[in-house]
């Protein structure tokens, strides 16, 4: 049996809407969703401010805080935890053209003021982790903002929340693209150079998102083990993709069932999760599938990640010291295959 430990988050299961037409599905309440998601075997819930309290906006500070000691409440009937807190800045009219990196000093305090609130609902929640996706943090004009500049405010930002509070850890989810056409921060290594730039490096890491290593044309892996090597891989996004286009966070392994052995394997021969860390789902159901089949998206990741994992676990070492000693990768790859499809 799996020793990970698995989250995800209720945007996970949504109703279907792209940007090209309507939702295809009905709105499932949230609690409904942490029921299931505890009966599939999930042990953390990863949450946006506006999941964790809808309508931020209209509250105070003390509102904000209230309303999310009553969903840790929720939270604990299910004996779910909470993994982290993202602000979801890229939904609000102050951070259309960026909320960290914005040119208007207003937009980039409120932004500032979400990820503090967000700071607070991570502590009433119990987690220490907030996770910054940088969605509309960069160009969709490239003369719009300097790149030197908007990095500098991104870091400014960090140092802010690193401040805000002594404990709270802070997370870049890397995006090369979409929904801007140049990121700022858009690899792992990007996020550990800005890491290193901060005050407190040790409390600044990163989430890969499998998906966005692929848009980025790199291998989801070896981001994983570069982020590894650093010890500062906080959590995950395992999803798929087939190729350099729009975001389509498919399940776990069904476009590149390698590429998804390979970051099965890195984490586990890394001892990934024993620090606490989940193995995060950040998947979406296709545009087509029915109501009644809302989590099998979610069931298909586990149970495919699930059964890598007990092909890592077959993974004859011996087998590929010998090959790498021969210099004989063909070998070693035709191995790999035959395990992948089930040929002894
Ligand atoms: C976008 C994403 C997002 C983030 C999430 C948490 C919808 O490509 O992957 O998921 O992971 O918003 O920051
Ligand atoms: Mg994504
Ligand atoms: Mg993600």
């Amino acid at each position: 049996m799996t020793k990970f430990k698995f989250s995800v988050g209720p945007w996970n299961v949504h109703e279907g809407a792209d940007s090209y037409g309507p939702a295809t599905r009905k709105t499932i309440p949230i609690e409904e969703k942490f029921k299931k998601f505890a009966e599939l075997g999930f042990s953390a819930v990863q949450f946006h401010d506006d999941d964790a309290v809808p309508n931020i906006n209209d509250y105070t500070e003390e509102e904000i805080k209230e309303k999310a000691r009553e969903l840790k409440k929720t939270l604990d009937k299910y004996g779910l935890k909470a993994e982290f807190v993202a602000p979801r800045l890229w939904m609000d009219e102050h951070t259309m053209d960026g909320g960290f990196m914005s040119t208007s000093k207003e937009d980039r305090d409120y932004a500032m003021w979400r990820a503090y609130r967000s700071i607070d609902i991570a502590n009433e929640l119990g987690t220490d982790m907030v996770v910054l996706w940088l969605a509309r943090e960069g160009t969709l004009c490239a003369e719009s903002k300097s790149p030197v500049w908007a990095t500098k405010m991104l870091i400014e930002a960090i140092n802010k929340m690193l401040e805000y509070d002594p404990k709270i850890r802070v997370c870049i989810e890397p995006k090369p693209n979409e929904p801007i056409d140049r990121s700022i921060c858009g690899t792992m290594g990007h996020v550990m150079a800005i890491s290193a730039a901060t005050i407190d490096p040790s409390r600044v890491g990163g989430n890969l998102e499998s998906a966005h290593a692929i848009l980025a044309g790199l291998d989801p892996a070896h981001e994983i083990g570069f982020a590894m090597a650093m010890g500062k891989l906080m959590t995950v996004h395992l999803n798929d993709q087939n190729g350099i286009r729009y975001d389509q966070d498919k399940s776990f392994g069904v476009e590149n069932l390698r590429a998804a052995f390979n970051q099965v394997k890195v984490l586990k021969e890394n001892g990934y999760g024993s620090h606490g860390e989940y193995v995060g789902l950040d998947v979406k159901a296709m545009r087509t599938t029915k109501d009644e089949d809302s989590y099998k998206h979610l069931e298909n990741s586990l149970n495919i990640f699930k059964a890598l994992e007990e092909k890592v676990e077959r993974f004859d070492y011996d087998f590929q010291k010998k090959c790498v000693e021969n210099r004989d990768f063909e070998a070693l790859e035709m191995y790999v295959m035959n395990l992948l499809m089930g040929i002894d």
